[in-house]
């Protein structure tokens, strides 16, 4: 008969997944990236610890005594940047990533509600999609809500659009800019093809390439293309072009605009 006795069971029964992951707990991996101010650390932490019924109460007590846009940047944001960090480094997986957009979303849902009270003149239209063939539009959703908020009319096409559609929607709305996110190798190549597309309809539209696949190297390689690696930066790239600000000069000016370099 089989016996189990003096069998080293730490030898045994692995899950090797769980062998990859790293010893650390979220909590201590988030200590230092939450932010300081403890209202916008109590709204990240909703987010970094998922916590669906907590958030409104959470967000709503935030709206109190800090303006929404930040509640939206400095906490909910924040908080989802923590999470993308942990799942880097393999303390977070895929179910966490969802439940932790799910909880941000309800938020900004919250927060964004208050923005439109104080709702201005649109400075100017702008489209935004995520490409062909990705269906990634949590960072996507993000900008979107930061261009609206910074006061533009924005276009969101949503997920997965094809190259011609957008093309289509740009000769419609003549944005000020247009952008797209690929989280994917194999669809960021939708960037250059409606680039191409906007030169030979002679549309002298800025196209802003966006999303963890692509870097500012990939997004300025094509005529008309211009980068933004966060979302939060969109509304300073948009105010120069507003200002006349060309692709060539945004791309010349990028780490001054972006990061007062
Ligand atoms: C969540 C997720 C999913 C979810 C997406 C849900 C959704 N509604 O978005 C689901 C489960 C559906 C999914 C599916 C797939 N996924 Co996936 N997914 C991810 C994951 C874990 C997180 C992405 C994310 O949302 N990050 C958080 C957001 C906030 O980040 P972000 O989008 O990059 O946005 C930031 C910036 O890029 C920027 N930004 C984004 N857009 C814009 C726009 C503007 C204007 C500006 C200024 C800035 C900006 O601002 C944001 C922060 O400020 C990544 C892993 C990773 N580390 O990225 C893989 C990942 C992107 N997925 C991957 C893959 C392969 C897939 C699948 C093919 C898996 C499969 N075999 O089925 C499918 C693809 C389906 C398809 N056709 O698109 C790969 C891509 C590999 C590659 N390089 O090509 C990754 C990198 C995982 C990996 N390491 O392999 N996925």
């Amino acid at each position: 008969m089989l016996s189990s006795k003096g069998v080293d069971f730490s030898k045994i029964l692995k899950r090797y997944d769980v062998e990859l992951e790293v010893e650390a707990t979220p909590e201590d991996m988030a200590k230092n990236l939450l932010p300081k101010d403890p209202v916008f650390r109590k709204v990240a932490e909703e987010v970094l610890y998922m916590r669906l019924k907590t958030i409104i109460p959470s967000v709503t007590e935030a709206l109190k005594s800090k303006d929404p846009l930040s509640v939206i940047n400095e906490g909910l944001v924040a908080g989802m940047e923590i999470v993308s960090k942990l799942y880097a480094q393999h303390v977070y997986y895929l179910p966490e990533i969802m439940m932790a957009a799910k909880t941000m979303e309800m938020g900004i849902s919250l927060a964004e509600k208050q923005l439109e009270g104080g709702k201005r003149k649109t400075k100017a239209n702008v489209i935004m999609h995520t490409a062909e063939g990705d269906v990634h539009d949590i960072g996507k959703n993000i900008a979107v809500i930061m261009t609206r908020a910074a006061g533009y009319e924005v276009f969101d096409m949503g997920k997965d659009v094809p190259v011609d559609d957008v093309v289509a929607k740009t000769v419609e709305v003549k944005p000020l800019f247009v952008s797209g996110t690929a989280l994917m190798t194999t669809t960021m190549s939708a960037f250059p093809r409606i680039a191409a597309k906007y030169v030979e309809k002679k549309l002298n539209v800025p196209f802003m390439g966006c999303g963890g696949a692509v870097n500012r190297e990939y997004s300025n390689s094509y005529d008309l293309g211009i980068y933004s690696d966060k979302a939060a930066q969109t509304p300073l790239i948009a105010e120069k072009l507003l200002a006349g600000y060309d692709w060539k000069r945004v791309r010349e000016e990028w780490d001054v605009i972006v990061r007062g370099e």
